[in-house]
């Protein structure tokens, strides 16, 4: 497959004023009729033929102008037509059969129901088309189908007309805001809708539904109090309005991701609306509100303002980050969204930009744009913007949103756009700062303190790693909120923003008669690494005084993470890692202890930093060692702090159940009492787990318990796990926990239970939701996919090959946890490596796999 480049971007010869579809609608075979009115792109060069683009389509029928078409011919799959003046119609005819899509790739079926994904190039999967976010159309779309089948009949924009005929029936609808093919949408079927409205502040009425399978409707009202909020939040916060009569939903339970910002017509996955106590955990619930207001939020950060061409995905995507990681921390407790979204950020994107998939936010080149949906794109992408909001402060930086949305609104634009709209609006200079969008790889900066004639001395030097492609890097402007404790008193001299430009910096302050206790990039204030010269008593002070929640919180796991590195390096000795142990304890006593603390705080200090993250701190990890360090040092505390942790897990399981916060911060920290408890005392942990689980009258605290037991080896991981299955037999969501559950469990033989519940008649590979249920959870737990025998490699290579002809973009996401092969051990790597040889050496790749592969052998 040819590598596109960024470099090469030139306008599309065309424009396709007005487009017009006509969709006889049926599971097996739907017929589609296109009209497309072009004409001549005056500010583009001149091409006497027009590119359609089509994906295993054909075409029944090709008129120009109303005549057959004389001379067209198809360069791989897409179409090429002649067109000698300067606007023509072209109207094309194909038949497609949405029940053979196993991609979830352009028009579907799903449960008896029709529905569409179109980003980035599904659409010509339906019909030819100039399939690129730079054509810009407005869509007037006729459905028609089978009564029975397809009551609701929807497209997006609003309907305009409807009829029947027989035991058919049509609607017709007209979206007035010109967009890219990639926002297309139609879904027909039997569906209920939870309907409410919104008056917007200029007194818009709008009708929203949220639609649904019959029999999920009383799990919809969280997704649409939800909706209302995040429509509420953008017009006070961003100052944007909605622009349609109507907001429509969807829910469809075979989807490659979490949802669609479809303009006017968002499909999502049911995962991210579905929710109720019973079914959901508090975790749910916050990614149902975050996702909702994700593809909201699009409306104007990605419809209403488009990308010119997918390199620039984080134009809206970096941004919609953003602006729902905002809206979270403005719904709920802003420190503890900060370290929730930073611990994706970690776990997540920093392997990937130390690995050999690490790309730019806006990369060069793919070969296929389905793998740039990257954390990468969307999280260090929503980093680098908040780093401006940062540098302006919030009012400028909303000055210059403004700019942004004033200057853009109806266009296809770049990352280069709304960098000048920001330094306009906001008034920052942002030249050197534009290496953010080019540069890959987490930046390493490095801290010393020192005091030197009453004047702290801090010293900073920056790194930006090589990555793939990119040897040499430059310095980048990196804002570090730092503020100085004093020892004793236990007080900061006032937070500052220090901006570090060059590779290294000093920065001295007056006043000091003796060293005070630094603490640096406060509220995680830039997405980079910090290593900095600092004792285990300076960070036992922190973890307990620092007054930034976030500061107090890495802190503690700078503590732990410190001691886990050494002690999986072999560098530690016996009287070394008792002491340490002893540090690492007495902190979280305090932690517990705390009564200042809220419990949704508490839940986060007392958790263990990731082996993941543990293992990136490592240039060549052994994950069975750091598993088994892991594993013991939670065993040392549960034992040193055993009545601590039963009397707080006693103590919030008086906690009522609400949604409040409160209720909230119990049910987390009751979970995380019982992981350390398990690891000392199994038998103690599993009476208190299966107590927890029978009393449970929400699934937080049921789930909580049954993630314990499943990694224990009593009669009880047995009984719950049959008992949870049977409760919630034939709910989608649910088991997929139940899969979830035992793949990233802690048991000594996950690989079995991995390999007999894909036999299970419940699994399936045609169901994305259910492959990552059971294997991306199974990918993601060391203890089974690092097994040493190799068999989790094995499996997931297996996977791999088996699902790439069916659904390759979710195949293609398997790919890079083999990808760390580099920083692992050298006797599993060469397992890792030789998967990926096996899958490699398969001659009928996808475009999706090639890539991700190839580039992972490197
Ligand atoms: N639906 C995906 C998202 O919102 C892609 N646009 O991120
Ligand atoms: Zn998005």
């Amino acid at each position: 497959p040819p590598e596109i480049r960024r470099e090469d971007y030139r306008p599309f010869p065309w424009l396709v004023p007005e487009t017009r579809l006509e969709f006889e609608l049926g599971l097996e075979s739907t017929r589609v009729r296109s009209k497309l009115t072009v004409a001549r792109n005056a500010k583009a060069d001149h091409s006497p033929t027009i590119r359609l683009n089509g994906d295993g389509i054909e075409a029944t029928s090709v008129m120009v102008d109303g005549e057959p078409a004389q001379a067209f011919t198809m360069d791989g799959s897409d179409l090429i037509l002649t067109l000698p003046g300067e606007a023509h119609e072209i109207a094309i005819e194909t038949e497609i059969d949405p029940s053979a899509n196993s991609q979830l790739m352009g028009l579907f079926a799903s449960n008896g129901m029709l529905c569409t994904q179109c980003e980035s190039e599904g659409f010509r999967r339906i019909t030819f088309f100039p399939d690129r976010p730079d054509v810009l159309s407005v869509f007037t779309v006729r459905l028609s189908g089978a009564k029975a089948q397809f009551p609701i009949l929807m497209c997006n924009g609003n309907r305009v007309d409807e009829g029947e005929d027989g035991d058919d029936h049509w609607a017709e609808w007209h979206d007035p805001w010109p967009k890219p093919s990639y926002l297309f949408a139609l879904v027909a079927g039997d569906l209920l809708a939870r309907t409410d409205s919104f008056t917007t502040m200029n007194g818009r009425e709008v009708e929203l539904n949220v639609w649904v399978r019959e029999g999920d409707l009383d799990r919809t009202e969280h997704a649409m109090e939800s909706l209302k909020r995040s429509m509420k939040w953008d017009e006070e916060t961003f100052g944007r309005e909605y622009d349609l009569d109507l907001f429509n939903i969807v829910a469809v339970s075979d989807f490659n991701m979490g949802a669609m910002e479809n303009k006017g017509l968002n499909v999502f996955n049911t995962k991210y609306v579905l929710a109720d106590p019973e079914t959901a955990t508090d975790g749910d619930f916050d990614a149902v509100e975050g996702v909702i207001g994700h593809e909201y939020f699009h409306n104007w950060s990605g419809n209403r303002i488009t990308c010119r061409d997918w390199f620039q995905l984080s134009l809206k995507e970096g941004f919609t980050v953003l602006r729902d990681q905002l809206f979270s921390q403005d719904m709920h407790s802003e420190p503890v969204k900060r370290i929730e979204d930073v611990r994706v950020l970690r776990g997540v994107q920093f392997p990937e930009d130390s690995g050999p998939l690490a790309h730019p936010i806006r990369p060069d080149s793919y070969r296929e744009i389905s793998n740039f949906y990257t954390s990468t794109v969307y999280n260090k992408g929503a980093e680098v913007i908040r780093m401006m909001r940062t540098m302006a402060g919030e009012e400028a930086f909303r000055k210059g949103t403004d700019t942004y949305f004033d200057r853009h609104d109806g266009e296809a634009a770049t990352c280069e756009d709304f960098i000048t709209s920001i330094e306009d609006g906001a008034g920052l200079d942002l030249k050197q700062f534009r290496l953010w969008y080019s540069q890959a790889g987490t930046p390493k900066v490095t801290a010393d303190l020192s005091h030197d004639n009453g004047e702290a001395v801090l010293r900073l030097g920056q790194q930006v790693p090589s990555t793939p492609g990119q040897p040499n890097k430059k310095p980048m402007p990196i804002p570090l909120k730092i503020a100085l404790f004093d020892r004793e008193t236990g007080k900061n001299s006032g937070e500052q923003l220090l901006i570090l430009d060059s590779d290294t910096a000093e920065h001295r302050f007056a006043g000091f008669d003796k060293k005070p206790v630094l603490s640096i990039n406060r509220g995680f204030s830039a997405p980079v690494t910090i290593q900095r010269d600092i004792d285990r008593d300076e960070l036992l002070f922190l973890a307990a005084k620092d007054d930034d929640p976030f500061a107090r919180y890495e802190a503690m796991q700078d503590l732990i993470t410190g001691h886990l590195v050494a002690s999986a390096s072999g560098d530690l000795g016996d009287d070394e890692r008792v002491s340490a142990r002893a540090d690492i304890a007495t902190a979280l006593s305090a932690v517990i202890a705390d009564g200042s603390l809220e419990d949704l705080m508490r839940g986060e200090l007392l958790l263990m930093p990731s082996q993941s993250y543990i293992g990136e701190q490592l240039e060549l990890a052994d994950p069975g060692r750091i598993h088994a360090e892991r594993e013991s040092l939670k065993a040392a505390i549960g034992t040193s702090l055993h009545d601590e942790l039963v009397q707080l897990h006693s103590r919030v399981s008086d906690v009522p159940f609400s949604m409040d916060a409160q209720a909230k911060g119990a049910r987390k920290v009751k979970t995380v009492a019982l992981t350390y408890l398990a690891a000392a005392s199994p038998e103690l942990a599993e009476t208190m787990a299966a107590a927890q689980y029978d009393a449970a009258d929400n699934m937080t605290d049921r789930q909580g318990a049954l993630m314990v037991l499943t990694g224990l080896e009593g009669v009880e991981r047995t009984n719950k796990l049959l008992d949870f299955y049977n409760r919630y037999e034939g709910n989608a969501l649910v088991i997929d926990k139940w899969f979830a559950l035992q793949a990233s469990s802690l048991h000594p033989n996950v690989v079995e239970h991995v390999k007999a519940l894909a036999d299970h008649p419940d699994f399936t590979l045609r169901n994305p939701n259910r492959v990552r249920s059971l294997y991306m959870a199974f990918a993601a737990n060391p203890h089974g996919f690092h097994i040493e025998t190799g068999e989790g490699y094995r499996m997931i290579g297996d996977l791999i090959l088996e699902l790439d002809p069916i659904n390759s973009q979710t195949a293609a996401r398997f790919v890079p946890p083999l990808g760390r092969w580099r920083r692992i051990e050298a006797g599993r790597a060469a397992m890792m490596r030789d998967q990926l040889d096996r899958i490699a050496a398969f001659d009928k790749l996808s475009r999706d796999t090639y890539e991700q592969v190839s580039r992972s052998i490197g």
